[in-house]
């Protein structure tokens, strides 16, 4: 498959966001097939065909679809090596990239909505993300090695961490402390942030008055 261009399944200012954020990022080229969840396109026969899920993000390329925040970043961050923000095989840094996108799905989320719901937590021992407490310091304890992610490069971590530690900082999810905060301070200084707000405003706004 030689055509690099792919197809992002986006709806304004949820998860997918972040996907168009990072292909902003990257400088990548992509269509948007834009969904409106207020109108139930995301579940409409159309979409549930490339998501059975019926949830975005989803990216096409060619015949592959490939759905799951983190899988997308890693997808694409294969097929656009040259942007160096995917440590490639070989590169030591490549088992920490799989590491801690794998740990942002598996532990991550359902800390935190394990905590955001306040559900009764369960045994640790039972739960693959342990406890929320020792989730989050785990991942405190990695942003300590920053500025970015991974150490001293912006990667396709990033990409997934940077936008989930925007919101859920927002919304009073997860407690702003110092190391966090500064890291969705560098995360909202780059100059993505921007061109990825004012494209997400603009969708949200026509949704809205259409
Ligand atoms: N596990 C998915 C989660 C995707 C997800 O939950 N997306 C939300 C938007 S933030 C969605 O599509 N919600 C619409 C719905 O389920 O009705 C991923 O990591 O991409």
């Amino acid at each position: 498959m030689s055509d690099r261009r792919f197809t992002l399944f986006h709806a304004p200012q949820t998860r997918s966001s972040c996907t168009l954020r990072l292909a902003e990022e990257m400088g990548l080229p992509y269509d948007l097939h834009v969904l409106d969840l207020a109108k139930g396109e995301h579940k409409a026969p159309a979409y549930l065909a490339i998501n059975p899920m019926g949830k975005v993000p989803a990216i096409r390329h060619g015949e592959v679809v490939v759905t799951e925040q983190g899988a997308i970043a890693l997808y694409l961050g294969d097929l656009f090596p040259e942007t160096g923000m995917c440590p490639q095989p070989g590169d030591p840094l490549r088992g920490s990239l799989l590491r801690w996108l794998f740990f942002y799905g598996d532990c991550v989320e359902p800390a935190v909505l394990q905590k955001a719901m306040k559900w009764e937590a369960p045994k640790a021992s039972m739960a693959g993300y342990g406890s929320y407490e020792d989730t989050m310091a785990a991942v405190e304890g990695q942003l300590a090695t920053g500025p970015w992610f991974l150490g001293e490069s912006f990667t396709i971590v990033d990409g997934v961490f940077g936008p989930a530690l925007t919101w859920l900082t927002a919304f009073g999810l997860v407690p702003a402390t110092p190391g966090i905060a500064a890291y969705v301070e560098r995360f909202a200084a780059r100059p993505a942030a921007a061109k990825t707000a004012a494209i997400d405003a603009d969708l949200a706004a026509k949704q809205k008055g259409g």
